[in-house]
C-alpha cells in the first residue's frame, strides 16, 4: 500500500521565513523543513494500479501558474491537540487547482474529497494541554507574510511513517502553465 498526497512546496526562502517564525517553545512539536508543504489533496493508503492511475489522471491537468504569498497564521483544534498553521493569500487559485486535483483523483477512482478545503502549511503540532502555546504563538504572528513566490508545480507525495514519524518522499511532479 503507498500513502499519498498532493502538495505545494513553498521554495527555500520561504520555508526559512517559516522556520524562523518557530520559537524554542516546546510545548509545541514543529515540523521540519523537508515536511513544510501545503496539501492540496490527502490520498491515503492506496494500492499500486490506483496510485498509477492517480498519477496519470494528475498528469492531465491543466492549470495555469499563479502566485501565492505566506499570510497570517491560524489552528485546528480537535479534542486530542491540533495544528499551527500558515496560511496563504490569494486563497481562490489554490481552491481551483486543488478542486482540480480532486476532480482528477476521483476519475481515477478514489471517492471525493467531502470536507472543506482550507488552505494552509502546518507549522507545528501540539497536545490538547498545550493549546495555550499555540494560541499565543498565533497571537504574536498574526502578521506574519512572506513576498509572494510563483507557484509552477505541484507534487504527488508519498508519506512513509515510522516511529522517527513521517518521511515524505516525491513520486512526481507536475508543471502548471
Ligand atoms: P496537515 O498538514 O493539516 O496535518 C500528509 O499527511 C499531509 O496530508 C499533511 O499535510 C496533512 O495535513 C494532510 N492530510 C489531510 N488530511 C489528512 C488525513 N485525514 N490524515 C493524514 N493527513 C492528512
Amino acid at each position: 500500500m503507498h500513502r499519498l498526497f498532493v502538495a505545494i512546496r513553498p521554495p527555500q526562502p520561504i520555508r526559512d521565513l517559516l522556520i524562523d517564525a518557530m520559537d524554542d517553545s516546546p510545548a509545541l512539536r514543529w515540523v521540519g523543513d523537508d515536511n513544510l508543504h501545503l496539501t492540496l489533496r490527502f490520498i491515503g493508503e492506496v494500492e499500486r494500479p490506483l496510485a498509477d492511475d492517480v498519477a496519470a489522471a494528475l498528469g492531465r491537468i491543466r492549470f495555469p501558474g499563479f502566485a501565492l504569498r505566506i499570510s497570517g497564521v491560524g489552528r485546528f483544534e480537535q479534542r486530542s491537540g491540533g495544528a499551527l498553521w500558515a496560511g496563504v493569500d490569494p486563497r481562490k487559485p489554490v481552491a481551483e487547482l486543488a478542486a482540480k486535483v480532486d476532480r482528477a483523483c476521483v476519475a481515477a477512482g478514489l471517492e471525493p474529497e467531502r470536507r472543506a478545503f482550507h488552505p494552509h502549511v502546518t507549522l507545528a503540532r501540539f497536545g490538547r494541554r498545550n493549546a495555550a502555546a499555540a494560541r499565543d504563538f498565533e497571537r504574536r504572528n498574526a502578521d506574519l507574510e512572506s513576498e509572494p513566490w510563483a507557484v509552477t508545480r505541484f507534487i504527488l507525495f508519498e508519506s512513509q511513517l515510522s516511529r522517527h514519524g513521517a518521511h515524505y518522499e516525491e513520486v512526481a511532479d507536475y508543471a502548471l502553465g
